[in-house]
């Protein structure tokens, strides 16, 4: 087993963790309050190589491989969830066309994912009715003389409102001839393009700083050449990228709760009671001490994830018990913060709050615990 870096790595992680404490962390309040992400943030992690970790230089990319996008998601996530999940999105959306695009799609969109060209990348396959069950989509996309028409809605989309680029995933045959999954093809849809509408942005929990919208097809063409991938073999390609995805979001949810540790270690020290700081009393000491462990307990699935798909092998099961793990682990280290930083852990003035508040999502986002658990349990049984 090798535990160290390397030097990519290291690189990777540095320029991530400078750039998160530098010019992220200082902004992360005044992004959850106004809910916005400053666009020079995601230039410049544009700039750093770090919306397109895992995508060949050919195309734009880093090439700095799956552990090196983990320890980056880490690092700005523990800055700013809402800035990482949109920089998880983007990487997710380069990734997935960088492997299933022709040369012509890669081409065309990689370089201006990972540039910052386009502030963000989309992945549209949830609709209102369709989250946990994606085979269950209704969005149709039928052919004409120039290509492909879509119609429908999808929910929940990251980036949503600005992305210049979304896969969209519709269904392609009737559920007759072909049912629940089998049917489902996969487009890349331009941002702006006629007949896409963007509504309004959701009211969220936590990750606030981040763009979820709901989009509606209405009558919105695309060119032949949008398809990704085969047609029919939609679904597969999502469920791949998910895999990939899990392991960006439990990387996010390991970055918050880092966040959360660090500042209860220094408020423990700091605050005192009963003529002393709070980090002499026991009670404390046994929350931090768990804390620490169960962060690095899903810090070693998560990685373990992360490599295993950087090694090319079978990993799906592995990033769903890292995810599972992680996000849960994630939430209670959150909740002991918040409950360390007593009535300051309930109001603004410090992130504890917003770290509980953000850190929620990651039980729910890229598949619930519940899907995660799905997984873990079929690939089990399956022997
Ligand atoms: N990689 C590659 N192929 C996969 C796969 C994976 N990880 N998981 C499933 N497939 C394939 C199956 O092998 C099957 O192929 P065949 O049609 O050739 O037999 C096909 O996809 C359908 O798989 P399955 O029958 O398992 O599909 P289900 O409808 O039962 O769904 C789950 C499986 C629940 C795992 C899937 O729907 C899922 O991941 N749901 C959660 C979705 C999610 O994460 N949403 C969040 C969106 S982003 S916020």
């Amino acid at each position: 087993m090798q535990f160290e870096l390397t030097d990519t790595q290291r690189h990777i992680q540095r320029a991530a963790a400078d750039f998160s404490a530098r010019i992220i962390a200082p902004q992360a309040h005044a992004i959850d309050e106004h809910e916005g992400i400053p666009p020079q943030i995601l230039k410049g992690l544009a700039d750093l190589g770090l919306m397109a970790v895992n995508v060949p230089e050919a195309y734009g990319g880093s090439e700095a491989g799956v552990v090196a996008y983990s320890l980056a998601m880490q690092e700005v996530s523990a800055a700013c969830a809402s800035t990482a999940v949109t920089m998880a999105v983007t990487n997710m959306v380069g990734e997935v066309i960088a492997r299933f695009g022709t040369t012509a799609q890669r081409e065309r969109y990689c370089p201006h994912l990972a540039s910052g060209e386009y502030r963000a990348g989309a992945f549209a396959l949830s609709e209102s009715e369709a989250g946990s069950d994606p085979g269950s989509m209704r969005t149709m996309a039928t052919r004409n003389d120039r290509g492909w028409v879509l119609n429908g809605s999808k929910q929940w989309i990251t980036s949503g409102a600005f992305a210049g680029v979304m896969v969209v995933w519709a269904r392609t045959a009737d559920a007759q001839a072909r049912p629940g999954t089998r049917g489902i093809s996969c487009f890349l849809v331009e941002g702006g393009t006629p007949g896409l509408r963007i509504g309004r942005a959701e009211d969220k929990m936590g990750i606030r700083g981040s763009n979820t919208a709901a989009l509606s097809f209405e009558d919105c063409e695309v060119p032949e050449d949008a398809l990704l991938g085969e047609l029919h073999g939609g679904f597969k390609i999502a469920m791949m990228a998910l895999d990939g995805g899990r392991i960006g979001i439990g990387s996010q949810a390991l970055g918050i709760a880092r966040a959360a540790l660090s500042e209860s270690v220094t408020y423990a020290k700091d605050r005192r009671a009963f003529g002393g700081p709070i980090a002499n009393f026991q009670a404390i000491q046994w929350k931090l001490a768990d804390m620490k462990t169960e962060l690095d307990a899903a810090n070693l699935l998560v990685l373990r994830a992360a490599w295993l798909k950087e090694q090319n092998k079978l990993f799906s099961r592995e990033a769903s018990m890292a995810k599972l793990f992680a996000s849960e682990a994630a939430w209670r280290i959150c909740n002991e913060a918040v409950q360390i930083h007593g009535g300051y852990g309930y109001i603004r003035e410090f992130a504890a709050e917003r770290h509980l508040r953000d850190v929620r999502v990651t039980q729910i986002y890229e598949g619930t615990s519940e899907i995660q658990r799905l997984v873990i349990a079929r690939s089990l049984l399956a022997g």
